[in-house]
This record gives structure tokens, C-alpha cells and sequence, in this order.
């Protein structure tokens, strides 16, 4: 189970965001510090899981249908290819521990990478 993050307190509405895509069992929004031209968060509306390992242990439909809203959100606002990034567990950068997945897409080449 993982501890109450900002990213649950966004799934409940306590923290209000401009959500660009939903399903049952996703929500996806922009990144408040965007490190490329596109970059989407995507995060389950379950706070069970604390990263993408747990979740791909526990709810590997969740983690389908959040790579298929990554490539939602790659066709609506890109050219349709994208990279995706998890950062699973702290020394590998990961600050929010309620799994999510880094959206990037535009030209990556000037980006910073998270
Ligand atoms: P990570 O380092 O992988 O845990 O990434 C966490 C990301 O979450 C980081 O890029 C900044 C973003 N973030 C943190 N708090 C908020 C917030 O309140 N709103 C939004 N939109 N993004 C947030």
C-alpha cells in the first residue's frame, strides 16, 4: 500500500489538475516542471501501488491500458511516439511514490530527460 503522495490527493480532487485524459482506471495530466515539448503523467486512480513494479506484480491490466492513454495522448498532442519513463524507487529518482509514468514526446533531442 502506498503512503498518501500528492498524486493522491490529485485522484481524490483535493489537489485540482487539468486532467487531458481519463479512464475507469486512469487519469493523466500535465507535468508541473516539463522536461520536454510534451510531458504527461500518467498515474492509476488506485493508490495501492507505490511503483511500477508493485503494479506490474499486482495490476498488469492498469499497466496496459496506462501505456495505451501514453499512446493516446502522443497521437491528441504529438506526432505519436513518445518515450516512456518510470522511475522506480528513490536512487533511481522516483520522489512521488504512487506509481506514474513520464510521458515525453516532441522533439526530445533538446530535452532535459527525467
Ligand atoms: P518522479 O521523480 O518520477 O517521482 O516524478 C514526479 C513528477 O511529478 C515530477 O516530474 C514533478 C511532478 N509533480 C509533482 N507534484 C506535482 C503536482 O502537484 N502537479 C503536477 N502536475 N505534477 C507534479
Amino acid at each position: 500500500m502506498a503512503a498518501e503522495t500528492v498524486f493522491g490527493k490529485i485522484v481524490s480532487g483535493e489537489i485540482p489538475v487539468d486532467i487531458i485524459a481519463e479512464t475507469d482506471r486512469v487519469i493523466a495530466f500535465l507535468d508541473i516542471a516539463p522536461q520536454a515539448p510534451l510531458h504527461a503523467l500518467v498515474i492509476p486512480k488506485t493508490t495501492e501501488y507505490a511503483n511500477v513494479a508493485e503494479l506490474a506484480a499486482g495490476d498488469p491490466e492498469t499497466l496496459a491500458e496506462m501505456v495505451t492513454v501514453a499512446k493516446r495522448i502522443a497521437d491528441e498532442r504529438a506526432n505519436g511516439e513518445f518515450r516512456l519513463v518510470f522511475n522506480n524507487g528513490a536512487s533511481a529518482g522516483q520522489t512521488v511514490f504512487h506509481v506514474h509514468a513520464h510521458v515525453l514526446a516532441g522533439d526530445l533531442e533538446e530535452s532535459t530527460l527525467v
